[in-house]
Order: C-alpha cells, then sequence, then structure tokens
C-alpha cells in the first residue's frame, strides 16, 4: 500500500499532506492487528498507518483522509499523521509522546470505569526524549494501569541518532524502576513480535498492570516524504544494508515457505487481491468531494470558538488590512 502511495505522490502531488512511511517496520503493527480487540484503543505517534490497520480501520478511508476528501476517515481535515478512527478507537497525533501521555489516561478512564479493554501506545525511540513520556510511564506505574507501551526503536529521531541524545539505547531496561515489566526483541522478526506482544498484551488484559515492549527495527525510507533524504549521509550503508537484507516480511515470507505452509501461488494471489484493493481505494479518493464550511462545522467538538469566532469576523469586516499588525481578538 505504502509502495503504491510513493509511486503516485510525485508528480501528481494530489495528497494533501505529508507522510511518514512505515516500510521495513511492519511486523509490530501486523502482530497487533491479530492481537487487540474492538474494546480496546491504540493510540498511535505520526508513522501511523500501520498501527491504523492494527486497528482494522478501513483502507478507503485512509486513502481519502490522505487525499484531503471529505470520505476520508477525518472528513479530509487531519491527514496522515493525525488520522483517526473513533469507531475503531484508533488516535493517531503528530505530537511527539502526546499519543502516549493520551494513551494512559485512557488507560486510567478504563481502571476508573471497571470496563473491558486495554489502552496500547505506539511509538518511536524519540518520543522517550520528551518529559511528557516518562510522566506516562510513571503514572502508569504508580497506579497500575491496564496500559501496553509498544516503541519501535529504529535508532532515528529525524536525523539524529539515539546515541548522541541518550546515554544507552534500551528503553525497556529503563522503565523497570518505575514498576513497569518490560521486554525487548528483534523486532522484524514477525513470529517472536507476535509471541512477545501476545504475551504481553494477555498480561496487561488479565491486570497485571502496565507493560512496555521494545522492539528494534528499521525505516527503509525518509523521516518524511517519498524522497530520499540520505544527502547527508546520517545512516551508514552497511546498516541500510543490513535491515533490508532482514527485511520483516521476507523473513516470514522464507519461514512459511520453509515451513511448507505457503507456496508462490498463494503469494501472488494475495498480492493481485491486494494490488485490486489499492487500485479500488485510489479511484475512491479521486472521486471523492472535497470537504466544505459544513463539514468543518460538522467536526467541530464545541460550537464555542470564540478565538476562531473573533478571527474569522476580523477577516471579514469589510476595513480589515492584514499589513495593519495582529488582529485585535474580542475578549471572550
Ligand atoms: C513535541 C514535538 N517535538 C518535535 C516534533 C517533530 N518531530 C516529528 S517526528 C520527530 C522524530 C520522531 O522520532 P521517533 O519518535 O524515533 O519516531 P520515528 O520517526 O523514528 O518513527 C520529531 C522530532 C514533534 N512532532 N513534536
Ligand atoms: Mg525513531
Amino acid at each position: 500500500m505504502e509502495e503504491a502511495l510513493i509511486a503516485q505522490y510525485h508528480p501528481a502531488d494530489e495528497m494533501r499532506c505529508p507522510i511518514h512511511f512505515c516500510i521495513g517496520q511492519e511486523a509490530v503493527p501486523a502482530a497487533l492487528s491479530l492481537l487487540l480487540k474492538p474494546e480496546d484503543y491504540l493510540f498511535s505517534h505520526h508513522r501511523t498507518h500501520g498501527y491504523y490497520f492494527a486497528k482494522g480501520a478501513p483502507l478507503r478511508e485512509l486513502f481519502a483522509e490522505i487525499y484531503g476528501r471529505a470520505t476520508g476517515a477525518n472528513g479530509g481535515l487531519a491527514g496522515s499523521q493525525d488520522i483517526s478512527h473513533t469507531e475503531s478507537r484508533f488516535f493517531g497525533g503528530a505530537i511527539l509522546a502526546g499519543a502516549v501521555c493520551i494513551a494512559a489516561g485512557a488507560a486510567f478512564g478504563l481502571q476508573h470505569q471497571k470496563a473491558k479493554g486495554i489502552s496500547v501506545a505506539g511509538f518511536g525511540e524519540g518520543a522517550t526524549d520528551e518529559g511528557a513520556f516518562w510522566e506516562a510511564v510513571n503514572h502508569a506505574g504508580a497506579k497500575s494501569l491496564p496500559i501496553l507501551f509498544v516503541v519501535e526503536n529504529n535508532r532515528y529521531a529525524t536525523f539524529s541518532d539515539q546515541l548522541k541524545r541518550q546515554q544507552t539505547d534500551n528503553i525497556a531496561e529503563r522503565v523497570a524502576p518505575f514498576g513497569v515489566k518490560s521486554q525487548s526483541l528483534f523486532g522484524n522478526d514477525a513470529p517472536l513480535v507476535w509471541k512477545t506482544l501476545s504475551q504481553a498484551v494477555n498480561s496487561v488484559r488479565n491486570g497485571s498492570g502496565p507493560m512496555l515492549v521494545e522492539a528494534y527495527t528499521y525505516r527503509w525510507n525518509s523521516h518524511v516524504g517519498p524522497e530520499d533524504d540520505g544527502f547527508n549521509k546520517y545512516r551508514p550503508q552497511r546498516e541500510i544494508d543490513f535491515w533490508k537484507r532482514n527485511c520483516p516480511i521476507s523473513l516470514l515470507r522464507q519461514k512459511l515457505e520453509k515451513l511448507d505452509w505457503i507456496d508462490n501461488g498463494e503469494v501472488s494471489q494475495m498480492e493481485s487481491e491486494i494490488a485490486g484493493e489499492i487500485a479500488e481505494c485510489f479511484a475512491f479518493a479521486k472521486a471523492s468531494p472535497f470537504p466544505s464550511e459544513a463539514n468543518w462545522h460538522s467536526r467541530n467538538f464545541s460550537n464555542a470558538t470564540p478565538v476562531a469566532d473573533a478571527l474569522l469576523a476580523e477577516e471579514e469586516s469589510t476595513d480589515f488590512n492584514p499589513s495593519q499588525g495582529e488582529a485585535k481578538l474580542a475578549p471572550y
């Protein structure tokens, strides 16, 4: 799906948002997709697409969202990195570590209401540079919240190596003193990822308190967008080659072939079905209308928006002149 999006991003330039692709990091969200239940919540960082699928949210609404159309998951107003699908209990967000804190809040809500379900936060190692991350971990440990923290440690935050930002690269060990049990693993071995996450999900579900799983993995693409951002050589070629040799999809396929659980015919059929679904999603997105002002109002949680109203009134007033400096806001 992401390869198809990359192929169509330029020169058409019809997608209305930046995209943080997650090619190379398929194993964690794929495993979660088999483990999470409808009542569970999943909060994701900016690299949303895998997690969106992990919660079973619809593919064509993702495409329409990326194309900025009214039929998108959020009416075309959120885009890739802030996409949510409320019915699926999936919520993405671009503020680093923000989704982790909201996940802790949701876990607290579930516990308080004695409701079924767990809260899962999916994020990168960069989120652990943020103080807010440690506040969430502290709260989860102190209150024994039903939350699973999943770190996809791909070593880089944009262009920045984790070992230039932090003393060590083992987040799993550092959450233990907060009362958060943890496990780290090679995150490109899909069956191992499934097994580890399965144990972690069960433990949190059974009321044993919070857990953190740290999966070491790698993004193949630029930090953001379809262009190659390797111009400043922030990642060694040997490292890129190592992780490409250890592609989670190829490793899984090799394993299944060795066990005789899958053959080439089945893979080809799967690939052509997926290609058909993707083509249908592109057609749906491109044929959908753009949002109107009415769409905006219907998605506004509160009708009381005094600051926005004042700005709009200012802009619409006949004597509005942006060169006269800052707009004066009515008191509210
Ligand atoms: C509070 C905040 N500060 C800075 C940013 C800009 N920003 C976006 S992604 C990113 C790096 C994220 O790295 P990581 O968490 O490791 O995730 P990855 O991109 O590697 O998947 C930064 C610094 C942001 N979105 N929010
Ligand atoms: Mg990272």
